[in-house]
């Protein structure tokens, strides 16, 4: 079974992230991984932050002469930002008076809730696990899961539809474009269609200007996806309620969407269900011979994926750090008081799309270790190669 967890503070000394359950003898390639958190740290709106770390994946455990032995995999990401944190911060008892005091909490950020769950006078541990620092441990190991779905050739990608009002009047993008975007060698706002990704830019440069933030829209395809991994016999089986609570996870996330799921709710059914065909000629279709009209079930039906490209939305809240910071209170005072600033992003919309990759990746790895099972991938791909064989011949 798949598992994994991470651990580490924003301004820590690093990040973990930790694996198991991968099966042996998966190639591991370094320069992904590096490429995918690259990728993460990309985007216009994105803060100061990002000019001081640049993130490289560390694996101090299995993984061997290049390739996975079957045992867990810890992976560590240095913060280069902890030179400056670490008499505020100290593991150990350190001088109580360095420590940085996060006075009055932030609306939206974890803050508050976090702080009186806690039983802290302030917020400052609060901020340090709750931030998005910790989406770049899910990237590494959502690298980690892409390379064991290339070998069942499934590809994972995003794109941004929205940021702010603005929007991409047709959100469907061809595979192939979507391709072309990802090798891009500098990242705007990871949008497909370069005059929306101008309007884009102008909603982010109006947050910067008004001292504001502003939040969007992305879509993880996940492409190539054999129909059957999932199932309804359970309620927690479900494929896209796996999805739905990955997604969710992810820092600043509000609200998440399948195919087109909230369009779907107003509409009639004939509009809606993607109807079915069949084709003799060929088995043109990557696994079986049924067709479809379009995909609004965004490849998932019954919780059980369909054989159509899986869509998933993730709808982000604006950031919660203002530099014209709202209204809050003094955590020591109870006194009226703006809320607290420190240094922050303004949009990160493209990159919480590559931190939502990583989890559709680590979630289809896991349904797809369930139903293929194997201890060395070269047992996971001969049962692939068998239940590819049942598929054709239904
Ligand atoms: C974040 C605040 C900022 C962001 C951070 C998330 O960090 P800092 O307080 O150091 O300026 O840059 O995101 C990352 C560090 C990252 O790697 O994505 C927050 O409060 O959530």
């Amino acid at each position: 079974m798949l598992r994994y967890f991470t651990a580490g503070e924003s301004h820590g000394e690093m990040l973990v992230g930790f694996l198991s359950g991968v099966p042996a003898g998966l190639e591991v390639d370094q320069a992904f991984l590096d490429r995918e958190l690259w990728r993460r740290q990309q985007g216009f709106g994105r803060g100061g932050r990002m000019k001081i770390e640049s993130d490289k994946a560390h694996i101090v455990s299995g993984v061997r002469h290049g390739k996975t032995i079957g045992s867990p995999i810890a992976v560590l990401l240095e913060n280069k930002d902890w030179k400056n944190w670490q008499e505020s911060m100290p593991v150990e008892v350190g001088d109580q008076q360095k420590h940085k005091r996060v006075a009055s909490p932030r609306p939206g950020h974890a803050d508050l809730a976090g702080a009186l769950k806690y039983n802290f006078p302030e917020a400052r541990y609060v901020l340090e696990r709750a931030s998005a620092r910790e989406s770049a441990a899910r990237v590494a190991l959502g690298a980690l899961a892409k390379l064991f779905l290339r070998e069942l050739e499934i590809e994972v990608l995003s794109h941004v539809i929205a940021v702010g009002k603005a929007g991409l009047g047709n959100a469907e993008v061809a595979w192939e474009k979507l391709k072309e975007l990802h090798a891009r060698p500098e990242v705007l706002l990871n949008c497909a269609d370069t005059e929306a990704e101008q309007r884009m830019k102008a909603e982010v440069d109006q947050a910067l200007r008004t001292g504001d933030s502003v939040g969007g829209v992305f879509e993880v395809v996940a492409h190539n996806v054999p129909p059957g991994l999932g199932t309804y016999a359970q309620w927690d089986e479900r494929l896209d309620g796996m999805l739905a609570q990955a997604i969710m996870s992810l820092q600043a996330v509000k609200a998440v969407e399948i195919g087109s799921g909230v369009e779907s709710a107003l509409s009639f059914g004939s509009s809606v269900h993607d109807e079915i065909g069949y084709n003799r000629e060929s088995q043109r279709a990557p696994f079986t011979g049924f067709t479809r009209a379009s995909n609004h079930a965004g490849g998932i039906e019954g919780g059980i994926s369909n054989g159509q490209d899986i869509l998933v939305r993730g709808y982000l809240k604006p950031i919660s750090t203002l530099r014209r910071p709202l209204g809050s209170v003094d955590f020591a005072t109870r006194e009226p008081v703006k809320a607290a600033y420190e240094r922050s992003d303004v949009c990160v919309v493209p990159a919480a799309g590559v931190a939502a990759e990583a989890m559709v990746a680590l979630t289809l790895a896991r349904c797809a270790l369930e139903k293929f099972g194997g201890d060395s991938i070269a047992e996971t791909r001969r049962n692939f190669a068998g239940y590819k064989q049942q598929l054709r011949e239904f």
